[in-house]
């Protein structure tokens, strides 16, 4: 809170009465018509990056967060009772679904919507569940211990969380439905093949057949996937740039034009199946994923990737602010 912004000539009243805990984004490069530069001046709330760093904390308190296990059915529960302090409009949508072994997981997509009645979506989302194994541990001793999930898992939820907040302070003005994603990481490990692409992403597999409205759509979406790493990178991967190259295109130019072209880089990377996949395959709403992903690094996705160590020691607030206020903005200026 407390950034006064004073920058722009026009409207200043209006400024006075809204700049205590935002600011008004752009510069209003892009075009001239009225409705553009209308638009270019939208409010945008200040991301708490805290507030984010908070959130992530709390869902690792839980423990990690894998099917069938208390900690995960606890932190479903707060999920749910966070979003509904947010928005009266929660939806927990309840399956049991096959993993590739055969167990039965105990899953549930939980779904925050904003603006319920506006013909006008955009989709956020990210997975919640944490892997039930450290499969790249460099410790063998390590490799059948669960992953803590503070980036894999914990850090987009900690900034979709932050951004419900903001919006139930600040309503957007359009609709928006934050889905958080089961059972994404219970995907067969490498040592058995690991060619079983769809044995991931389970919760976004069912959600994308089973939307929470029938017929759902939205204009675009994104998922938010291992955003909170120190010195993260985010690059341009493939199955976003093959689906949805103009949502990704938007995203970055807003995060350049915000100063974050360190963590967003125009570098073009292979693709990844997430749970984006399946949204954009079945459900065909074009959506990106936000990754650290770079496949000529030597893990390929951030350092402690699937290992015990990813922990609250590797979550950067900076890495959280540059993601979260990015977001938003890209959610404010599509009204
Ligand atoms: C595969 O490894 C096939 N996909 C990575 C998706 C993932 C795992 N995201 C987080 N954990
Ligand atoms: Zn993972």
């Amino acid at each position: 809170m407390g950034r006064i912004t004073l920058h722009i000539f026009l409207y200043s009243i209006i400024f006075l009465t809204l700049s205590g805990c935002g600011e008004r984004s752009g510069s209003g490069t892009k075009s001239t018509d009225n409705k553009a530069v209308e638009t270019k001046n939208i409010f945008v709330p200040e991301f708490n990056a805290d507030s984010a760093y908070g959130f992530i904390e709390k869902q690792l308190a839980f423990g990690p967060r894998v099917p069938n296990t208390a900690a995960h059915k606890a932190c479903a529960i707060w999920l749910e009772s966070s979003f509904r302090r947010f928005t009266p409009n929660v939806i927990v949508q309840q399956a049991k679904l096959r993993a590739f072994n055969g167990t039965m997981l105990d899953s549930k997509n939980i779904i925050a919507v904003f603006n319920p009645e506006n013909q006008s979506r955009i989709l956020l989302c990210a997975h919640w569940d944490s892997r039930p194994w450290a499969d790249h541990d460099p410790d063998p001793a390590n490799r059948k211990k669960p992953v803590p999930a503070a980036n894999d898992g914990g850090s987009g939820v900690g900034v979709l969380l932050e951004i419900a907040r903001q919006m139930s302070l600040h309503n957007p003005g359009l609709g928006v439905d934050i889905v958080l994603f089961d059972s994404e990481d219970y995907g067969e490990p490498q040592e058995m093949q690991g060619t079983n692409e769809d044995s991931w992403a389970l919760g976004s597999q069912h959600w994308s057949k089973n939307p929470h409205v029938p017929g759902y759509t939205a204009r675009f979406g994104i998922l938010l996937d291992m955003v909170g790493a120190k010195g993260a990178t985010f690059t341009m991967e493939g199955t976003s740039m093959y689906y949805a190259p103009d949502i990704m295109r938007r995203v970055w130019d807003v995060a350049h034009r915000l100063g974050y072209e360190s963590y967003f880089s125009t570098k073009k990377t292979g693709a990844i199946t997430d749970d984006h996949l399946y949204v954009n395959e079945i459900l065909k709403v074009p959506t990106i994923d936000i990754i650290d992903y770079d496949q000529d690094r030597e893990k390929g996705f951030f350092e402690y990737w699937h290992t015990v160590k990813d922990d609250m020691s590797n979550i950067d607030k900076e890495t959280l602010r540059a993601v979260g206020h990015t977001v938003l903005t890209v959610v404010y200026e599509s009204k």
